[in-house]
């Protein structure tokens, strides 16, 4: 639990920064790292074909309005051998790799090797089995629009494809990565729930908070692992859309950490190549839990009731 002490400082900073109302005031358009500029280390530094192509893509996400459809892009013949890599591959992974909710999921979206899905589709499947929505955004956005997208059952999706020269991992979100990674694991309701309420945290939170959110939803949404009996099974977007980084949790050389919200959490590696440590969530009810409560820790009762319309009475106090 945060100190008490920390709660009036709080109360200035959200009166400064005014938490947004609705999701068209969330910002789309700051983006971080890649998307322009590609690393030198990033596998398309040196295609000026494959830049371009982002950046035209980037356009599309740019001028997208909420409430508007997401526009059906047409893909190269390379951009399909790309997905059609990497969904077969993953495919055969998931049986043993991936959690219960996964696999249940998974089906809903029919994915087929000869078409790659659209973002629109997707959205509407999401609509109708959570609420969630999709939202198409240039590159990796900046962390607290990120957030704040969640609390408004909204997820940020990049609709490139990852440089055909790596299919089997990239250092940056892609449409493989959301796709294969994110969505189906959208559709499951606990889930949901989890990533709700970190999102919701993230309207109050300053920006050392954000930070500590960041971390909280990388080491969850992107790289957690749930346990079911004692078998460890990925949930993580990252770990689900790469089979260089399901391959590599599977065969149990990282370490393997109970999560905790409340914990300093270990630094993001982005760039490294494949996590070195897996944090490990009993159950998504039990992590929506302990994320509802971390979240009551920053957001004041009033708005935790009007974004977690079921909140548990014991959270609800006003000290
Ligand atoms: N490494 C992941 C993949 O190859 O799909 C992407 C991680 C994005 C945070
Ligand atoms: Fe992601």
């Amino acid at each position: 639990y945060g100190t008490k002490a920390a709660a009036p400082e709080q109360k200035v900073r959200t009166k400064e920064r005014r938490v947004p109302q609705s999701l068209e005031e969330v910002d789309n358009t700051q983006i971080l790292g890649f998307g322009a500029d590609l690393a030198e280390d990033h596998p398309g530094f040196k295609d000026q074909a494959y830049k371009d192509r982002r950046m035209a893509i980037a356009d599309i996400a740019r001028a997208h309005r909420v409430g508007d459809p997401i526009p059906r892009l047409e893909y190269t013949s390379e951009e399909l051998h790309v997905w059609n890599t990497v969904l077969r591959e993953l495919r055969g992974l998931y049986p043993d790799g991936a959690c219960a909710e996964f696999q249940r999921c998974f089906p809903l979206f029919d994915f087929k090797e000869d078409v790659v899905p659209q973002l629109e589709d997707l959205s509407q499947i999401l609509k109708r089995e959570t609420g969630w929505q999709i939202r198409p955004v240039a590159g990796l956005l900046h962390p607290r629009d990120f957030l704040n997208g969640l609390a408004f059952k909204t997820f940020h999706s990049t609709q490139y494809m990852r440089h055909p020269s790596k299919p089997m991992y990239t250092p940056e979100p892609d449409l493989c990565h959301e796709l294969l990674g994110h969505v189906p694991m959208l559709a499951d309701p606990d889930f949901c729930d989890m990533v709700h309420s970190i999102g919701v945290a993230s309207l109050c939170a300053d920006d050392s908070q954000i930070w500590h959110l960041t971390k909280i939803y990388w080491f969850t949404v992107e790289f957690g692992i749930v346990l079911e009996g004692y078998e460890k099974k990925a949930f993580g977007a990252g770990i689900l859309s790469s089979y260089g980084e399901m391959e590599h949790m599977r065969t149990g050389k990282a370490d393997y950490v109970p999560f905790d919200p409340h914990a300093k959490q270990p630094k993001m590696s982005y760039k490294d190549g494949y996590q070195n440590r897996y944090f490990v969530l009993k159950s998504f009810k039990d992590g929506a839990q302990k994320l509802r409560e971390y979240c009551s820790d920053i957001t004041p009762p009033d708005i935790m009731a009007r974004f977690l319309h079921k909140v548990t009475p014991a959270l609800t106090d006003d000290p």
